[in-house]
């Protein structure tokens, strides 16, 4: 019986090294043993999971992949869920998503219990299925669908993106063709696995190759380059707030700790920058360095990754290249046409084999997303000297904050809920480390003094803390225009 594509080519790796931490190494084997018991006691009561949604909130590792592994074998949709989110934040993915199950590791059970019992889903903990004979799994059609990725966006509530065991294959494969990854390839993976960035580009691709991934709960500067200084890595894939973070620490390091990490640095055969833009100047300062050109690319949830900079070739600062393998990019200007000269800029428009298929529930969503084909992604670039340059975003509800994608909307209707507050506007401010920072303008109720640190305070548990605001400023009015309604454009002002 024919089995998943990710499936066949683990079992192509031999008995290679799947995932490595500073205790212990598993295997492709293992990971293949590990995923048949645990899709085994997934299937406990029935055959086929038929598209079933199970959420997964597993800590980043070994367990984490056998564990999505084992749901796609078992014929279910991976709804991965952000480990550091609220409680109310998991019930909305819980809820949305339609889930049925919920898969994870013992640490996560427990936070989660209660909530599973109050929507009455079933609760698989992982640490408690132990190794058996595994039954047999059903057959999976590459067209079925796999996963379900929660992403903000132009409206308050995050919306599922969904996509197929073959559209993930090729994201993948389009990566791993574009960046040359290879079985020899030892990358760290320290970005959360509720996005793409981790799951495909990191994840998926080492998993697909072959690789070695070494496995982190969280990133930490000093872990990281302590490694980097061990020789322990081929590639490095980050968001330009980690490069930021590396720069401050390798400037402040001692200069034969510098030295050190630098030699290493530049033995790496790739570095890549993306999920958000990266400053020419942070390009720069990292070539000198480590004598490494960051390979910037540029993707999205709804796509996968559609342009990058050149493995063999040019790198240019502020640039995001040219399409990926498969991959077909156009503009479209503001007038409804397509651009056909460079220097020209419009709407980024993608088509291909890894573009999702629709948005969780939401068809009229689905349906304004896409035109003749193509999915508006709505980021603005021009097309100069054969590479694309980003531009902006057409909307300004959108926030891009430590490589995460935040709704405007949804972190004001967060904040309506405050008592003090009787109206806001959120908006992304340049930021040095964190891309953009989330700024919140508030107008407050009977003028009680309200500051940043007690709005941060109040926001804890409330929001994901990269969603709690940075700064604050209280008006006694919010800028609107002739009709009445809040201009954000007038809210930025404010801060000239
Ligand atoms: C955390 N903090 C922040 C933010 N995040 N403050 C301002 N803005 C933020 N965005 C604060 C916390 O409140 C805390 O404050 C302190 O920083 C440390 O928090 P912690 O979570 O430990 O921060 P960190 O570990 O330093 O996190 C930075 C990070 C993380 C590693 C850059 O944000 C991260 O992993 N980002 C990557 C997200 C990602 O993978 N995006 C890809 C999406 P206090 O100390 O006061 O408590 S996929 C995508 O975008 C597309 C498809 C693509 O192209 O890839
Ligand atoms: P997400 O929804 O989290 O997948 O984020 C996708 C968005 O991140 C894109 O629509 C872009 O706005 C932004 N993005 C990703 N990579 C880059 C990049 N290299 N430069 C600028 N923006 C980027």
């Amino acid at each position: 019986m024919p089995e998943l594509p990710i499936i066949e080519r683990a079992r192509s790796h031999g008995d290679r090294i799947a995932f490595r931490t500073m205790s212990e190494s598993r295997t492709y084997p293992q990971l293949l043993n590990r995923s048949g018991a645990i899709a085994s006691a997934l299937l406990v009561d029935v055959e086929d999971l038929q598209e079933a949604r199970a959420a997964l909130l597993v800590t980043p590792g070994f367990e984490y992949s056998a564990a999505q592994w084992a749901i796609w074998r078992a014929g279910g949709i991976v709804v991965p869920i952000c480990l550091s989110a609220t409680e109310s934040e998991w019930e909305y993915a819980l809820t949305d998503s339609q889930a049925s199950l919920v898969v994870a590791d013992a640490i996560n059970a427990a936070k989660i219990a209660s909530l599973c019992e109050k929507l009455g889903l079933r609760l698989v903990s992982i640490d408690s299925v132990t190794a058996e004979t595994p039954r047999s799994l059903p057959e999976i059609d590459p067209n079925r669908r796999a996963m379900i990725l929660y992403t903000s966006g132009t409206t308050s509530k995050p919306k599922g993106v969904v996509t197929t065991h073959a559209m993930i294959q090729s994201q993948i494969e389009s990566l791993v063709q574009a960046w040359e990854w290879n079985a020899d390839d030892r990358i760290p993976m320290f970005l959360p696995l509720h996005h793409i960035h981790g799951i495909i580009n990191i994840t998926g691709c080492a998993l697909w190759s072959g690789a070695v991934i070494e496995p982190f709960s969280r990133f930490d500067t000093t872990t990281i380059l302590g490694r980097v200084r061990d020789d322990a890595y081929t590639l490095f894939m980050a968001v330009p707030t980690i490069y930021v973070k590396l720069i401050q620490a390798l400037e402040t390091a001692s200069d034969e700790d510098r030295n050190a990490i630098q030699a290493c640095f530049r033995k790496l055969r790739l570095m890549v920058s993306g999920s958000a833009a990266l400053p020419a100047s942070v390009h720069q300062r990292w070539a000198e360095l480590t004598s490494q050109e960051l390979l910037e690319r540029y993707g999205m949830t709804e796509i996968g990754m559609a342009l990058s900079n050149l493995y063999r070739g040019e790198r240019r600062p502020g640039a995001v290249g040219a399409p990926l393998p498969g991959v077909e990019v156009r503009l479209k200007a503001e007038n409804g046409s397509v651009v056909t000269v460079e220097d020209e800029p419009g709407e980024i428009q993608v088509r291909g084999p890894g573009v999702f298929q629709a948005y969780w529930n939401r068809p009229e969503a689905t349906a304004e997303t896409f035109e003749d084909g193509w999915f508006r992604t709505g980021d603005m670039a021009v097309l100069e000297r054969g590479y694309y340059r980003i531009m902006g975003r057409l909307s300004v509800d959108i926030i891009k904050s430590g490589g995460y994608k935040l709704s405007a909307l949804e972190i004001e209707a967060g904040l309506l809920e405050h008592p003090l507050i009787a109206e806001c506007a959120v908006i992304g401010l340049p930021d040095e480390t964190w891309g953009e920072a989330v700024t919140a303008v508030c107008v407050v109720r009977n003028g009680v003094p309200l500051d940043i640190t007690t709005l941060r305070e109040w926001c804890k548990g409330r929001m994901s803390v990269y969603k709690i605001p940075q700064r604050l400023l209280v008006v006694n009015e919010l800028p609107r225009n002739a009709m009445g309604k809040v201009t954000k454009t007038a809210v930025r002002e404010l801060f000239q």
